[in-house]
């Protein structure tokens, strides 16, 4: 075995400040073509197959609308013919900015079959996300919905305008309202019938501008709670590979139906296997509107949804939900659960409950995912977090000093491979300290691997608390308080201390009716053999945590309040 190198990265690589972004080096693209990983379409293109395969089967369930794969295809046509009249071609970017409705799936093909590149913000983003996102890709505009949950997105759309102005056009699913007055404003519906009229006036259709299946596709939003958010560069290839490989895993037919639950431009509900691998398939895609337990199990029970995905918290309130209200789920087979570390309590009572399978997926919108397979033993399936998807993803456990651990030691999560970016977009200083000299990627989390090559994670490299020397596990501290019956979420971070410069927090929610105190907590997790300097030097009892925009506990907004 090689030295493994963990270098930073010298300089940024020929290519990357023209470009923005790093492409695989030629013997790795050469190696995962011949092995079959990546093939020569575009995921448009990858549309204009299945719309001939699977023509009038049911693509697309929105609200009262049902698409087949035919009509989604010619949607995507004249959106993109829309798009093309207002200048919109190859290389803009525009932030993407739906909730899960149709539009999203029609907006994301149109500019890819324009060359153009989606950057794909979560409903949950605000001005200030925006706004970096805007800038960071020079985006000439933003698409957003009129109003969702409450909020109307077109008022954030004009101070966006405002602030940045490379943004030209705003594109509303919906009413675009008053703001289309003065221009920029554009419904997409209109768009659409405009590009439609165009596109049967001309003698031949809007064709494909001719990106290449190893350019940028999608830009995604990095999941990482330290800096600003990352723009993460996914090519058609190693995209539609992520897809089809995880729609394999999870043995995707014709015949399922995935509900996209979670927000649909985040990584897992898009593409492991999500929306394309469903697609990939000729399977049925519904949209949920909501990810509360009434619109899911309405959802569940009349559209007979087979697959999901979730966060943890989210699996937990549907579970919860689930004991009360007795849905119908009895169409539901597989429930996967990912975004953060899934507790072998909860994930023991999703089986019962909600019917399924459970499946825990530890991915990152950079590319390694890891599954746990559907004839893994329920020991592997409850207590890991999944072994790497593909033959060629590369795994490295690494100590501080870039050495492997021993087997089955805890370590930092190093990889690269065929799905695997190398560098985050116009980010050259950053991804010299993430990114070794040989590519490998540094994931941030620490993990074991078990002998049949399962990943267990044991928390983030920066979520250990350094008090006065010592170091505290948070992930660790996390797992042992939620054995404790009174406590249903917990969540341990480092508040500044002076005197020990970091003190270990506690914050927990307790079970309904639970009633938690510090001294008895500290004598529960003493009896469990934990260690002096592992316990919590205070409790905070809350009655909900903050949660980040796909729905995992934010422990950074958390540390914020409490240290208020
Ligand atoms: C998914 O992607 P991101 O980019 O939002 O977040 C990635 C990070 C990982 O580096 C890890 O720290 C954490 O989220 N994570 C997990 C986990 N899955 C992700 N930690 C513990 N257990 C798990 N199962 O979150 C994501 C992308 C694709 C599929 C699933 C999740």
């Amino acid at each position: 075995m090689t030295a493994p190198s963990t270098a930073p990265v010298p300089a940024p690589h020929q290519g990357e400040a023209d470009e923005g972004w790093v492409r695989w080096p030629a013997e790795f693209v050469q190696r995962y073509q011949d092995a079959g990983y990546w093939g020569d379409q575009t995921l448009d293109g990858l549309l204009r197959e299945w719309a001939r395969r699977f023509g009038p089967a049911t693509a697309l369930v929105s609200g009262a609308e049902r698409i087949s794969y035919a009509a989604l295809d010619e949607a995507v046509d004249d959106l993109s013919a829309g798009l093309a009249s207002l200048g919109i071609g190859p290389g803009d970017h525009l932030v993407v900015h739906l909730p899960n409705r149709a539009e999203f799936v029609t907006v994301l093909f149109a500019l890819m079959r324009l060359g153009a590149i989606g950057v794909m913000a979560l409903p949950a983003h605000r001005r200030v996300e925006i706004e970096h996102f805007a800038r960071l890709s020079g985006a000439v505009g933003y698409v957003v919905a009129d109003r969702h949950g409450g909020f109307d997105y077109r008022e954030l759309a004009r101070e966006v305008v405002d602030a940045v102005p490379s943004v030209r056009h705003v594109l509303v699913a919906g009413d675009p309202g008053p703001g289309s007055g003065r221009g920029v404003f554009t419904g997409l519906a209109e768009l659409a019938a405009a590009g439609r009229s165009a596109r049967l006036a001309a003698t031949s259709g809007a064709a494909g501008v001719g990106r290449e299946p190893g350019d940028i596709a999608l830009l995604l939003i990095s999941g990482g709670t330290t800096g600003k958010p990352k723009l993460i560069p996914r090519t058609h290839r190693d995209y539609a590979y992520n897809a089809r490989a995880s729609a394999q895993v999870c043995g995707l037919t014709a015949d399922d139906v995935y509900l996209v639950a979670l927000p649909a431009a985040h990584n897992f509900p898009l593409a492991c296997p999500g929306i394309l691998g469903a697609f990939g398939v000729g399977a049925t895609v519904v949209m949920a509107s909501a990810s509360s337990p009434d619109v899911v199990f309405d959802l569940i029970a009349r559209e007979r949804v087979t697959v999901t995905a979730a966060v943890p918290p989210l699996a937990r309130l549907w579970v919860e939900a689930a004991g009360w209200e007795g849905p119908d789920t009895t169409s539901l087979r597989l429930v996967q659960v990912g975004g953060a570390k899934l507790d072998e309590g909860l994930a023991q009572r999703i089986p019962p409950t909600l019917g399924a399978r459970v499946q825990q997926v530890f991915g990152m919108a950079e590319g390694l995912l890891n599954f746990t397979r559907l004839d893994d033993p329920d020991e592997i399936v409850f207590t890991s977090q999944g072994r790497p998807l593909a033959e060629a993803d590369e795994i490295r456990v690494l100590d501080g000093s870039g050495r492997p651990v021993a087997p089955g030691q805890v370590g930092e999560l190093w990889t690269r491979g065929p799905y695997t970016i190398r560098g985050y977009y116009r980010a050259a200083e950053h991804n010299t300290t993430v990114f070794g000299a040989d590519g490998f990627f540094r994931t941030g989390d620490l993990v074991r691997q078990l002998p049949t090559g399962h990943l267990v994670v044991e928390g983030r490299v920066k979520d250990v608390i350094n008090r006065g020397g010592e170091n505290v596990s948070a992930g660790e501290l996390e797992e042992h308080l939620l054995t404790h019956p009174a406590i249903a979420l917990a969540a341990v971070v480092g508040l500044p201390d002076p005197d020990v410069g970091e003190s270990v927090c506690a914050a927990v929610v307790p079970v309904a009716g639970g009633a938690v105190r510090l001294k008895e907590i500290k004598n529960y997790l003493r009896d469990r053999g934990l260690a002096r300097f592992m316990l919590p030097d205070r409790l905070a009892v809350v009655g909900e945590f903050p949660y980040t925009a796909v729905g995992k506990i934010d422990k950074r907004e958390l540390r914020r309040r409490l240290e208020q």
